[in-house]
C-alpha cells in the first residue's frame, strides 16, 4: 500500500503524507513522494500541495531516525533518499507548495523549507534537530537553509534545535502565511488556483532560474574536502551514536563532545 494518498483536481495536485502517526521519512515514503511527484507533469497538472491528513498532530517528524547508519557511513549522501526527495521538489516542473498542520521535525522541516510556497496553521511548529540527534548535516541541506532565512534566525535553530512557531516563521519571511487551522485549506487553494491562472512556461522558467541561482556558491575542493573531513569525524563519533541510541532509548541525548 502506498504511504501517500494522491489526487488532482482541476490541474491541482495533492499529496497526503500517509505513514503512520508521524509521517517519519523512511526510503519508502520517501520513495512514494517521489513516484507521486513524478506522475504529476504539465499540463495536466499546474500546481503540486503536499500536506499530512487533515487534523495531523504531526506534519512530519523528519529522516526515520531508525534508518540513520551507525556503521561508519555517512548519513547524508547525495544519493541518501532525504537528499533524493529535496531535490525532486526543487526541479519539480510546476510549483510545489506546502500546506502544514501539526509539528514538523528535522528533515521534514527541510523538505517544507524546499517547497516553493508554504502555508501553515497558526498552531504548527518547526524544528531544526541535527544537533539535537547529532548528525552532521550536509552541505546542500545547510545551504537550504540559508537560502530562506537570515543566518541569526537559522543559527538560532540550529543550535537550540528548539520547535519555532509559525508565525514566528513568517515573521523571519520563512512561510508565506499563517492561518487558523480551517483557514488553511482555503488559503492554500485560493494561492493554487492563481498560479493556475499564469503562464505555466514563465513559471517554469522562474522557479528553475531561483534554484539554479539560489546554489550559485563559489566552493573550493579543498575547501569541500576539509568540511567533508570534519563531517567524518562527527559521524564516526561517540555524539553520533549516543544521539540515536537515546532517541531509540527514549531519553535526553548525553552529548560528550567526542
Ligand atoms: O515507540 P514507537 O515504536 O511507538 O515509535 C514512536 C517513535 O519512536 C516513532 N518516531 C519515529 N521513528 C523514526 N524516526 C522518527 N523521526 C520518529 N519520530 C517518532 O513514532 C512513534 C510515535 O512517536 P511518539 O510516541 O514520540 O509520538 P508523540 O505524538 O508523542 O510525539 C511525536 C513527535 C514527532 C513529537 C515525537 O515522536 C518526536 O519528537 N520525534 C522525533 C522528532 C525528531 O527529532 N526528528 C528528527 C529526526 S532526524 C532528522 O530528521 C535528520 C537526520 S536531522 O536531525 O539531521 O535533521
Amino acid at each position: 500500500m502506498s504511504l501517500v494518498l494522491t489526487e488532482v483536481h482541476d490541474a491541482i495536485a495533492t499529496i497526503t503524507l500517509n505513514h503512520g502517526k508521524v509521517n517519519a521519512l523512511s526510503s519508502a515514503l520517501i520513495d512514494d513522494i517521489t513516484d507521486a511527484l513524478a506522475g504529476m507533469q504539465p499540463p495536466e497538472v499546474r500546481v503540486v500541495i503536499i500536506r499530512a491528513a487533515p487534523g495531523a498532530k504531526v506534519f512530519s517528524a523528519g529522516h526515520d531516525v531508525r534508518e540513520l547508519p551507525t556503521n561508519g557511513r555517512d548519513p547524508l549522501t547525495y544519493n541518501d533518499p532525504l537528499r533524493k526527495v529535496i531535490r525532486a521538489i526543487e526541479t519539480h516542473p510546476v510549483p510545489v507548495m506546502a500546506m502544514v498542520e501539526g509539528s514538523v521535525w528535522g528533515g521534514g522541516c527541510e523538505l517544507v523549507l524546499s517547497c516553493d510556497l508554504i502555508t501553515a496553521a497558526d498552531d504548527s511548529t518547526f524544528a531544526l534537530t541535527p544537533a539535537k540527534l547529532g548528525v552532521p548535516y550536509n552541505l546542500t541541506g545547510a545551504l537550504n537553509f540559508m537560502k530562506v532565512a537570515d543566518m541569526h534566525f537559522i543559527k538560532e535553530m540550529l543550535f537550540t534545535a528548539q520547535p519555532v512557531t509559525a508565525l514566528r516563521m513568517a515573521a523571519c519571511g520563512v512561510i508565506n502565511h499563517v492561518v487558523p487551522r480551517e483557514l488553511l485549506e482555503p488559503m492554500t487553494m485560493k494561492l493554487a488556483k492563481e498560479i493556475c491562472a499564469t503562464s505555466p512556461l514563465v513559471q517554469r522558467i522562474l522557479k528553475e532560474e531561483l534554484r539554479v541561482l539560489g546554489n550559485a556558491r563559489p566552493m573550493s575542493p579543498e575547501g569541500y574536502e576539509r568540511i567533508q573531513s570534519l563531517r567524518r569525524e562527527v559521524y564516526d563519533s561517540d555524539d553520533y551514536q549516543e544521539g540515536i541510541k537515546a532517541f531509540l532509548e527514549k531519553r535526553p541525548p548525553a552529548f560528550e563532545g567526542k
